[in-house]
């Protein structure tokens, strides 16, 4: 698929999808945007892992991309699910094993302007700066908003973190945005998993920060 927008679901939605199926989609939008993708209805067979039934999505051309979520649960249809893409492209594969099903999802999708960032409204996912696992390009201005269940927190693990110092941060903000503040800053070089709390909401940006000045 590839333009501004567009939709698809799992087979025989919304009836219950077919055992050992296997499908795949690839989104394509503009060079330069990236792709929010909302997943309306939600209903696979779960599991801990994700091992019977799954939805797969990767942030790139192939499933050698990096993985931005895999989803397995029974949601219910008031509360849609939001992976923001880093880069124009996506990778989606559904697999379903050999038995119990459900009725599967639909989803629709749309090209934003700007190469990453955006709406992130899921159980767990993960969020990648743009080119990654290679480097980020200069001017880089990213801004993803986390969102999970009410009553629950977002637990942000930073498992690989290469910025320059002291041009690029990463901010965190929490809901009512007085808890502000700097999470990392580092040299670079790679450093050891970091985490941070925050309520229900969270706001990522991964900017410029200009006017800070240093020793040389
Ligand atoms: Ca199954």
């Amino acid at each position: 698929m590839s333009g501004v927008a567009g939709s698809f679901s799992s087979p025989g939605y919304p009836l219950n999808y077919p055992p050992n199926k296997e499908c795949i989609w690839n989104i394509r939008g503009a060079p330069g945007s990236s792709i929010q993708l909302t997943i309306h209805d939600f209903d696979v067979e779960q599991h801990t892992s994700c091992n019977f039934d799954t939805l797969e999505i990767y942030a790139g051309p192939d499933f050698h991309s990096p993985r931005v979520a895999q989803l397995c649960s029974r949601t219910p249809s008031a509360n849609p699910m939001q992976i923001s893409s880093t880069g124009n492209e996506l990778a989606i594969r559904f697999k379903t094993d050999n038995s119990v099903s459900g009725r599967g999802f639909n989803a629709s999708w749309q090209a934003v302007p700007g190469g990453c960032g955006g709406i992130f409204q899921a159980p767990r996912g993960e969020i990648h700066s743009p080119n990654y696992p290679n480097s980020y390009r200069a001017n880089t201005q990213c801004s993803w908003i986390i969102q999970v269940g009410k009553h629950h927190r977002v637990l942000l693990d930073i498992t690989d973190f290469d910025l320059e110092a002291p041009d690029s941060c990463i901010m965190v903000r929490g809901t009512n945005y007085k808890h502000c503040y700097l999470l990392q800053c580092r040299d670079n070089s790679h450093f050891s998993t970091s985490s941070a709390h925050s309520t229900h909401r969270a706001q990522l940006e991964l900017e410029p920060l200009l006017g800070i000045s240093h020793d040389p």
